[in-house]
């Protein structure tokens, strides 16, 4: 600062000559007018209102002046300070409108968009395969049968020619549901079905051929839980009654499924079996989709999958035994039929590596997530 002096004129003064004053105090307006947002209006006011900018520095100039001129000096700086402190405080507010109203627009909350805090969860994969086989089925013309689950022991296994001494019949393998009280519990004549298989029955009954159906289903069978058996698990069944029906349309149909499941070329074997309701009877494998048989007898390339067999084992199969047919209002004559049933437990577990079939039944999501929502 200078020295006072008494001889001192404020317009001699550089700092204090009102061209000058005016000048600093225009920057200072233009500055704040042209900061776009509150951050640059910060830094203007660093430059012109600071301890450092233009005006403080010439205020402090005052302080060296003659009295007479302190007057005039001051009020000439303390007008362009005041005019400088006005205009940030307007444009200090127009900048936070600026801002509030930005805020508002980005910050918006969109209350229509879909909800998701929940999990959507996912379906059951035993649900989307059975619907996927089904599906299968209904292209080509099949319709989807469906039957209880609480079933007469008739059609569980009388009307598909089971003895009355055949071993699946036993306790130690069939549902009993409980009759009247004083009754043994295999003499209620009412059962969990076994299988789908009577649903062929049901069919067969309440259609007149040609029939092809389909049929998902849930049965019960007294194994215990463990990696590969549950007592409540699926099956599918096929049935197709028709005229002229052989071995080769059975055997084509399988192959149409298997492909349309584990892709292009995948074949089926069958396998000499019994089956009371069905003559012949066979056992259906389709060929490994992982390996296709190139892991049989070659140590260097095992295959998890089929363990190293080259064929995996689906279910059953057969010719719709004509006394089934007949049991049913079918002439045997007239119309021949094939069916097969396997069980859709095994089949996820092969085609997507699940390794323990207790993970299917105990509902966890963390098993069911992966799978995802394929509807
Ligand atoms: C039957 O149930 C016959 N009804 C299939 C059939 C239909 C044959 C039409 C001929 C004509 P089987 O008892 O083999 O067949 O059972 C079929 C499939 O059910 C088996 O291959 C197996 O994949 C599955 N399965 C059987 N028991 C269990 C179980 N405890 N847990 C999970 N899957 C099972």
């Amino acid at each position: 600062m200078s020295a006072p002096n008494k001889s001192y004129d404020p317009v001699e003064v550089e700092a204090l000559k009102p061209e000058e004053i005016e000048r600093m105090r225009d920057e200072a307006l233009a500055a704040f007018a042209s900061a776009g947002d509150l951050d640059a209006l910060r830094e203007a006011k660093t430059a012109h209102m600071g301890d450092r900018s233009p005006l403080a520095l010439a205020n402090r100039e005052i302080g060296a002046l003659p009295p007479q001129a302190k007057a005039e000096a001051g009020k000439r700086v303390g007008q362009a300070r005041g005019a400088v402190n006005k205009a940030f405080g307007s444009r200090t507010v127009e900048l936070e409108a600026e801002r509030d109203e930005r805020v508002l627009v980005e910050e918006a909350v969109d209350v229509t968009l879909s909800y998701d805090r929940l999990p959507a969860g996912a379906r059951h994969p035993l649900t989307t395969l059975m619907d996927r086989i089904a599906d299968i089925f209904t292209a080509m013309g099949y319709e989807v049968a469906e039957g209880p689950e609480v079933e007469a022991e008739w059609f569980n296994f009388d009307a598909l020619n089971f003895t009355p001494d055949h071993p699946a019949r036993q306790m130690q393998d069939t549902f009993f549901v409980q009759g009247p009280e004083g009754t043994e519990g295999d003499e209620s004549g009412v059962v969990l079905r076994t299988h789908t298989s009577p649903v062929q029955a049901r069919s067969l009954l309440e259609r007149k051929p040609p029939v092809y159906i389909v049929c998902p289903g849930r049965v019960y069978r007294t194994d215990e839980l463990d990696a590969t058996h549950t007592p409540v698990f699926h099956q599918v069944e096929l049935l197709a009654v028709d005229e002229g029906l052989t071995m080769a349309d059975l055997k084509g149909t399988m192959d149409h499924m298997v492909q349309e499941l584990f892709g292009e070329g995948t074949t089926t074997r069958l396998r000499p079996h019994f089956f009371p309701f069905t003559e012949p009877s066979a056992e259906m494998d389709m060929q490994c989709y992982v390996c296709r048989g190139a892991s049989v007898g070659n140590p260097d390339r095992p295959c998890r999958t089929c363990s190293s067999e080259g064929w995996i084992e689906l279910g059953g199969c057969g010719m719709v035994n004509p006394k089934v047919l007949t049991a049913c209002g079918v002439d045997p004559e007239k119309y021949s039929g094939f069916a097969f049933g396997f069980g859709i437990e095994r089949m996820l577990m092969f085609r997507h590596n699940v390794e323990d079939m207790r993970d299917m039944v105990e509902g966890d999501v963390r098993f069911t997530r992966p799978f995802g929502s394929e509807i």
